[in-house]
């Protein structure tokens, strides 16, 4: 059973004043609900930060999910129905009800009130309590999130999907090629998140594949499913679609990977819009906009997610970094100073494990990007 205490929930300031974003559209467009609302219909009477308080009653689980910050409010469930959130567009949710219905939600004001420096309130992949509004319904609660992936936009934090068991990192063999900095920050977010990363090395008709099998190799010993797959010639389909069988997958990677053409290859009467050539130099051109939550026919549900201009780590300090490096921890310990950085110092163990091989040059590499702040392009 949770219990439930009183909070006092400061107004944001989009509350106290009319407000206009200056680019209405860009958080549209990034399937950022989080985005500026651009008017503010209810007015508050003018006597200081008192009036801007309101006490609600918030649910307090016994066991919070470690980390776990999503505001829950205490609602008249008996009003309500479950579902779960398949599209975001703005500021209008669409949630699948229990029984297949697509219900376009608002999400109630006070959920905005309670959400923490505006991290958006509804994620792809949440399950919520909606209350029937005519056709229409309004979201009254979102229940804690498990398994999630978040970036840092703006500052803020973004969830891209939630509810995931999995995340399927894609990647190009070819147009435009693989970047193996980019799928160790998305190998760190999966873990942050508590979500399990495959790696997916696509296009592989492109290529020879013998020059890349130390890539499969290096990340198979480090314990991540890494498989090599077309969507053109079929190569690694079916092994895809058991894996997708197995729970909710997230896809993710950079625009133009082929995210959408693998879906459409698991499930051909998908029809998920495509690049139309491969134009993979067209910087910017993003086929996929709003992430969206696909239930196959051979089992599983997934995520196809729009290519991520900037996929920045949230919330992962510097010296957090080098323990989502696996085969850097049995090292660390034997470091000669206890805060080394394994980038300067004399006598360190990471150091010289990897003039031995014992890590690999480029994931040490990824390792240095990341420390240093470095922007990984993902786009
Ligand atoms: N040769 C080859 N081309 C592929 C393969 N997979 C995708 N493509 C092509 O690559 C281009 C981009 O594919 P999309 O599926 O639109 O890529 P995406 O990752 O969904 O891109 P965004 O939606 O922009 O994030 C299209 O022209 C596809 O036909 C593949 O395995 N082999
Ligand atoms: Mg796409
Ligand atoms: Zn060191």
């Amino acid at each position: 059973m949770a219990k439930k205490k009183k909070v006092r929930v400061a107004f944001k300031k989009n509350r106290q004043k009319r407000t206009r974003a200056n680019d209405m559209t860009r958080g549209y467009r990034e399937a950022d609900p989080s985005a500026p609302e651009s008017v503010s219909s209810e007015r508050i009477r003018a006597k200081g930060d008192l009036s801007r308080h309101r006490t609600v009653m918030q649910e307090v689980p016994e066991n919070p999910v470690d980390g776990d910050v999503t505001p829950r409010l205490a609602v008249d469930l008996s009003t309500c129905q479950v579902g779960r959130v398949v599209r975001v567009h703005g500021l209008i949710s669409v949630v699948q009800a229990e029984d297949g219905r697509e219900v376009r939600c608002n999400v109630r004001r006070i959920l905005k009130t309670m959400a923490i420096d505006g991290r958006n309130i509804v994620a792809v992949g949440d399950r919520v309590w909606f209350r029937p509004v005519g056709d229409e319904g309004m979201i009254e609660n979102v229940e804690p999130r498990k398994g999630s992936i978040t970036r840092g936009y703006r500052r803020r934090e973004h969830v891209i999907v939630s509810n995931v068991d999995q995340l399927l990192i894609v990647s190009a063999l070819a147009e435009p090629g693989l970047k193996l900095p980019l799928i160790d920050r998305y190998l760190i977010s999966a873990e942050k998140g508590g979500v399990r990363p495959i790696i997916l090395l696509n296009k592989s008709d492109l290529v020879d594949l013998a020059p890349y099998q130390w890539i499969i190799g290096l990340y198979t010993q480090l314990g991540y499913e890494t498989i090599a797959t077309s969507a053109a010639d079929g190569r690694g389909i079916s092994r895809l679609r058991e894996i997708l069988a197995r729970g909710a997958t997230a896809f993710s990677g950079q625009s133009g990977v082929g995210k959408s053409s693998l879906l459409n290859a698991i499930q051909p009467g998908l029809n998920l819009r495509v690049r139309e050539v491969s134009d993979w130099t067209a910087k910017g051109k993003h086929t996929t906009t709003t992430a969206e939550l696909i239930r196959l026919d051979s089992g599983g549900y997934v995520v196809d997610t729009p290519g991520l201009r900037q996929f920045e780590l949230w919330n992962v300090d510097q010296g957090e970094i080098e323990a989502h490096f696996i085969e850097f921890r049995p090292y660390i310990p034997l470091c000669k100073f206890p805060d080394c950085s394994h980038i300067h110092e004399s006598g360190c163990a990471v150091k010289e494990a990897l003039y031995w091989g014992q890590i690999h040059s480029g994931r040490y590499e990824s390792y240095l990007k990341l420390y240093e702040g470095q922007p990984i392009e993902g786009d």
